[in-house]
């Protein structure tokens, strides 16, 4: 394997996890897990990039604009940021989204100039985790793949909404129906540890 990876961390911010505006049951959970891949990322040069829901605070997707969800992700308050634990190197690709009043964007490729960022690091292969495995990582998991780019999920880095109890379950099978792999983070980390960088770092 000498295609060079990249590691998308989706919508991990303090409203979708417990205690937040629209919590994702258990979402906290996939921070440990998910930081051990940030740091061997960093460690071996490649990239790490962020999506987050950004919206404007009276978004199109919110109740009481006539959307499904109560406010969250609200650009600029707490509920937006990052958990306190979640390890983010400096200097790390944060890509903002759903920013526009009027328009919904679960997936992180919507809108966004993630795809050029990808191609223009030279990055070939994807692996998905963060939240929330229904919406935004199926999203951003289905335009990655419809962008040209192979992907993996990791499995135990990724918390669904769930309205419907089936929906986590629903989404990885759509999901690997459009091509997408599914990993886990001691699958991953025993690959990529044991790997010699050849890919450039540009
Ligand atoms: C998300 C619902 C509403 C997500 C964002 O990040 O999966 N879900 N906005
Ligand atoms: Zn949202």
């Amino acid at each position: 394997m000498t295609a060079k990876p990249a590691l998308i961390v989706v919508d991990l911010q303090r409203d979708f996890c417990p205690g937040g505006a629209l919590p994702v049951r258990e979402g906290d959970r996939v921070i440990e897990p998910i930081n051990a891949l940030v740091d061997l990322f960093h460690e071996k040069g490649l990239p790490v990039l962020y999506t987050r829901d950004w919206h404007p605070k009276d978004h199109v997707s919110f109740k009481p604009n006539g959307g499904m969800w109560p406010p969250h992700a609200i650009r600029g308050t707490p509920g937006a940021r990052f958990p306190p634990t979640l390890h983010v190197p400096h200097g790390a690709a944060i890509i903002d989204k759903a920013t526009s009043r009027d328009a919904e964007a679960y997936s992180g490729f919507q809108g966004t100039d993630l795809a050029e960022r990808l191609r223009r690091s030279g990055v070939e292969e994807l692996y998905i985790v963060g939240l929330a495995t229904d919406y935004c990582v199926k999203n951003t998991v289905t335009d990655g793949i419809a962008a040209g780019f192979r992907l993996k999920v990791v499995a135990d880095c990724v918390k669904g909404v769930n309205l419907k109890r089936t929906d986590s379950a629903t989404a990885f099978r759509s999901m690997k129906g459009k091509g997408a792999g599914r990993t886990t983070s001691q699958q991953l980390l025993k690959q990529l540890s044991g790997r010699v960088a050849v890919w450039s770092s540009s």
